[in-house]
Formats: structure tokens, C-alpha cells, sequence
């Protein structure tokens, strides 16, 4: 029996896996929710989004408390720690924690008797990590931009335009405007190397696949680019991690570990990655030719590229693909959040939003659109001040729903296009993908059949996945172990409703169009 350890650290929770990589099958399945199970941190859906200019970030105390809770609670399920061979995580993308010098010095000497937060509180040099839902760094993105010549340069360098969400923009925010705390700060993790290092009991590097996530790394060179690094902060270089291919092993797992837990000290630790980079081995999409939209706090929709090939219109982004190559990425930020809000709006469970509401209304809403952006939206980059009805009209629960369902999938379809494929099949991930009302109208906007996979979570069991590949188990075994749509729970497109979304994607485009320019 061969057993790998996944976590994943997102906005709103943090969540294990435990896989038994010989069988192919899921032993354990856990999870800390921030806002329930971390009450005294206030921070109900993982962060504080009370910023007035678009600053949201969260406690990285919370995500530590987080840690020891949830291995406490796995021990008293009597889950045998020792067995495991391999550890490595996923972390929601371009957060980033600042550190005093002597983080990893502490990390080396943790004790095993007292928790986590405790010991390393004292290692912050800033007690806030702003996480990818800030959106206040748009004069930094633009400084950056003109520092290196252009957004062009930045995108052709980095993969990305300068991008408010990034983690070099929001560390040349926090050089400009706490200079103590920024010359305080002798290291800055992203979440995913953040926690990969706690794991390891020393500064670990970042991957290509996070890494590609900050507007700092060189594509092509897969390493700090000089001139972004120069042009986002001074003594930048100094501060960051190296990069590292994402299989790259960080040693033994730290004694910390071993000794309150009960870890085995020959468990090798892998480094961590991005939870999208994570998601896309977890769904077996990490060769080209599969399509994945993943439904989460935000909705993204990625796939493995053979070559590096950039959205023109700056919204889209290229990061590492952990099994090596490319993978491209575009971010929907009012992903469940705008789906949350009509079903607490109209007073509706899980159930009446995806079957009642639903049957309720026609495919295309008889015209009756919205822009379902309750926060800045970031693809595109619009910010409407809150949900924008198509008509002057009062919109029954069904009518909502349908709106802001019909109109989010539009949305991905009119700005996925630069990516040039035409996947025959889209594989649907995250917590709404359940969902069959909600799958359906997926295939129909895109005219493609939908798969889901038989496993919970897939950035969670990529991380697992590549735990294991980490140590030398092959990839392709994992995913056809683990990564295998439902059997019997394909939708296929319906051709009527395709034929009615074929001609509603002009009309949302215009719809679109007329509220950016006002
Ligand atoms: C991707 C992005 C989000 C986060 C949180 O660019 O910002 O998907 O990774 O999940």
C-alpha cells in the first residue's frame, strides 16, 4: 500500500486527501472551514474584503490554527499518519505572506508541543496577506508596466499583463506604503510555498506553476526576471525564493510533524503549487486536448498548452504546468459568490436553484440577461458597482437564476476564444459542478459535452497526485487511477437551446459592451 498526502489551502477552506495510489481510491477526506470552524478570526468566507479601495486579504494565523486543526481532527478519526510516503498541497494563487529573516530559523527549531500560530506569529512582518481577490493595485500594475516598457513586454515576459491580483504589483503596494514592514521582511511566500515550507522546516522554493502567477517570473527562462523584479520593488531579489520544477522534492517532512502527529521522519515532502496548476493534474488534463472549467469561489476555465500562447486582451494568463509545458488560465471572479447571492437574494436552497428554478424558464431567458459581477469582476476587468439587470423588469427567482447562470457561461465563452481550441468534451470541477442544471446549461452555451470526475475536489487530489509523482510514481498510472469522468453523468448539448445561445452571445457582448463604456 503506497499512501500520499494532499492539501489545499483555498479562500474558503483548508482540505486533505488521503490516497492509496496502488488501489486508486480516496481513504480520507477532510476538511477545516475558515468562517465556521475559525469563528474568532471574523473572517466568515476566509477574508476581509472591508478594504475601500479593493484591498481583501486574510490572517495567515488563520490558515496556521487552520493546519493543526485539521490534522488534530484526522488523528482522532484514527487516521494513521505514519503510513503516509508523501506530502504536497495546493494553494488558491497569488497570495503572499511577508516574513522576518528569522522564519526559517524558527521553522527548523519548531517544538512539538505548542501550535503552529503561536511559534511563528512572532516571524510575521506584515500580520495581513492580501489574497487574489484584491483589486487595489491598479497604479502599481500600471508602474510596473511603464518601468519595463509596456504591458506588451510584461506579458511576453511573464505570461501575464500587469495584473491587479498578482503577487508583484501587491508587494510593490506594500514596499510604497509600509517601508518599515517591507524592509522588516526577509522572505515572501506565496500561500502554496508558505505552507510547503511549514511542511519541509525550512524556506522551500516556489514552483513554475504559482510562480507564473506574480508578473516576477521569466517564462521561458523559468527564473526572477531582473527587469520585473527591479521594476516592482527595491531589494526584491534578495527576498524571494528560488523557482523550482513543481515535482522538485524539499526533503524529509520537519520534525514537528513526526513527533505531534505521528509522521513517519522518511515521509518526503514535494513542494506545493497553484490550485489551478493542482486542479489540472487532479482532472487529468495535463497533456493538451482537455478542457476544464473548475466552479469555486472564483470559476476558472484552463487547459494544457503545448505552446506559451498569450490573451491579446490582457485578461487571460499562461502559467507552469506542473507536469511540465504550459497551461493557459482565465479567472471569473463573481464565480459561486454571484451564484450564492441570487439563491440568498430569492430565499432558495441547492436544490430549487438548480431543478425548480431551472424548469421554470426557457433556455436564453427570453432575452433577460445580466452582468452578474457583485464584486470588480476581473475577466474583463469591469467594475459595475454591483449586478446589472438587461431589463426594467422584476425578475422572478427562475428568471435570476437562469440570468445569472446563462450570462456567467456567456461571459467564459466570449472571452475564451483567444485560446483557439475547440475542445469536444469541457470536464467540470468544484462544488456547483454537481449540480446537473448547471452542467447543462454549460454544455449548451458551449455546444460540447460535459464529464465530471468520480473524485472530491480536484486541486485537493492533484495535490495527492503530485505527492506521488514526486516520488517517482507515474502520472499517467495516477490519472487513470484517479481522474476518471462518471460513468452514466455525461450531458450532451441540447441542439435546440445551442442554436438559441449561438444567438444570444452577440447580444451579451453588446450587453457588455454598453455597460463598459458607461
Ligand atoms: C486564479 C485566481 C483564483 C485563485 C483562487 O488566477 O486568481 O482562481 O487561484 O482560487
Amino acid at each position: 500500500m503506497s499512501l500520499v498526502l494532499g492539501l489545499d489551502s483555498s479562500t474558503q477552506s483548508l482540505s486533505a486527501v488521503i490516497l492509496d495510489t496502488e488501489a486508486g481510491i480516496v481513504l480520507a477526506d477532510h476538511s477545516v472551514n475558515f468562517g465556521d470552524d475559525l469563528p474568532h478570526y471574523n473572517q466568515s468566507h476566509g477574508y476581509d474584503d472591508s478594504g475601500s479601495r479593493g484591498e481583501v486579504s486574510s490572517n495567515p494565523l488563520m490558515w496556521l490554527e487552520a493546519l493543526d486543526l485539521l490534522l488534530v481532527q484526522m488523528s482522532g478519526e484514527e487516521i494513521d499518519f505514519s503510513k503516509i510516503e508523501a506530502v504536497s498541497g495546493s494553494g488558491q494563487q497569488h497570495g503572499s505572506v511577508y516574513l522576518k529573516s528569522c522564519f526559517g530559523e524558527k521553522l527548523a527549531g519548531l517544538s512539538a508541543k505548542k501550535d503552529l500560530k503561536d511559534q511563528l506569529a512572532g516571524c510575521l512582518a506584515r500580520d495581513r496577506s492580501p489574497i487574489w481577490m484584491d483589486s487595489s493595485t491598479t497604479s502599481e500594475c500600471a508602474e510596473i508596466a511603464e518601468a519595463v516598457g509596456g504591458n506588451e513586454i510584461v506579458c511576453a515576459k511573464s505570461g501575464s499583463f500587469a495584473t491587479e491580483r498578482f503577487t508583484g504589483p501587491q508587494i510593490r503596494k506594500f514596499a510604497k506604503e509600509s517601508p518599515a514592514g517591507y524592509a522588516e521582511t526577509g522572505v515572501i511566500h506565496l500561500v502554496s510555498s508558505f505552507f510547503a515550507s511549514i511542511f519541509a522546516g525550512r524556506n522551500v522554493p516556489i514552483d513554475y506553476g504559482d510562480g507564473a502567477g506574480m508578473n516576477l517570473m521569466n517564462l521561458a527562462a523559468k527564473d526572477w526576471d531582473a527587469d520585473l523584479v527591479n521594476a516592482t520593488a527595491d531589494g526584491l531579489a534578495e527576498k524571494l525564493p528560488p523557482c523550482a520544477p513543481s515535482n522538485s522534492s524539499s526533503g524529509r517532512i520537519s520534525n514537528y510533524f513526526v513527533r505531534r502527529y505521528g509522521f513517519s521522519p522518511t515521509c518526503e515532502t514535494i513542494i506545493w503549487s497553484g490550485d489551478n496548476p493542482c486542479s489540472l493534474i487532479g482532472m487529468g488534463a495535463s497533456t493538451p486536448g482537455k478542457v476544464v472549467i473548475s466552479l469555486g469561489t472564483s470559476d476558472t476555465l484552463f487547459a494544457a498548452m503545448p505552446e506559451p500562447k498569450t490573451d491579446p486582451n490582457g485578461f487571460g494568463h499562461v502559467f507552469g504546468n506542473p507536469a511540465g509545458g504550459y497551461m493557459s488560465l482565465i479567472c471569473f471572479k463573481n464565480g459561486s459568490l454571484a451564484r450564492e447571492a441570487i439563491k440568498e437574494q430569492y430565499g432558495l436552497g441547492w436544490e430549487a436553484f438548480e431543478t425548480k428554478a431551472l424548469s421554470e424558464t426557457p433556455a436564453g431567458n427570453r432575452g433577460l440577461m445580466m452582468l452578474p459581477f457583485y464584486e470588480p469582476e476581473i475577466t474583463p476587468a469591469i467594475d459595475t458597482g454591483g449586478p446589472v439587470f438587461s431589463a426594467n423588469h422584476e425578475y422572478s427567482s427562475g428568471e435570476a437564476v437562469r440570468a445569472v447562470l446563462e450570462s456567467q457561461f456567456l461571459n467564459m465563452r466570449a472571452h475564451s476564444n483567444w485560446l483557439g481550441v475547440s475542445p469536444n468534451r469541457i470536464y467540470i470541477t468544484g462544488g456547483a459542478s454537481e449540480n446537473d442544471g448547471i452542467a447543462q446549461v454549460i454544455a449548451n452555451v458551449f455546444g460540447v459535452a460535459v464529464d465530471r470526475l468520480d473524485v472530491p475536489g480536484s486541486a485537493t487530489i492533484g495535490a495527492g497526485m503530485r505527492a506521488a509523482h514526486g516520488i517517482g510514481e507515474n502520472l499517467a498510472d495516477l490519472e487513470s487511477k484517479f481522474s476518471q469522468p462518471q460513468e452514466g453523468r455525461r450531458l450532451e448539448p441540447e441542439p435546440a437551446a445551442c442554436d438559441v445561445y449561438n444567438l444570444a452571445l452577440p447580444k451579451f457582448k453588446a450587453f457588455l459592451a454598453e455597460q463598459s463604456a458607461s
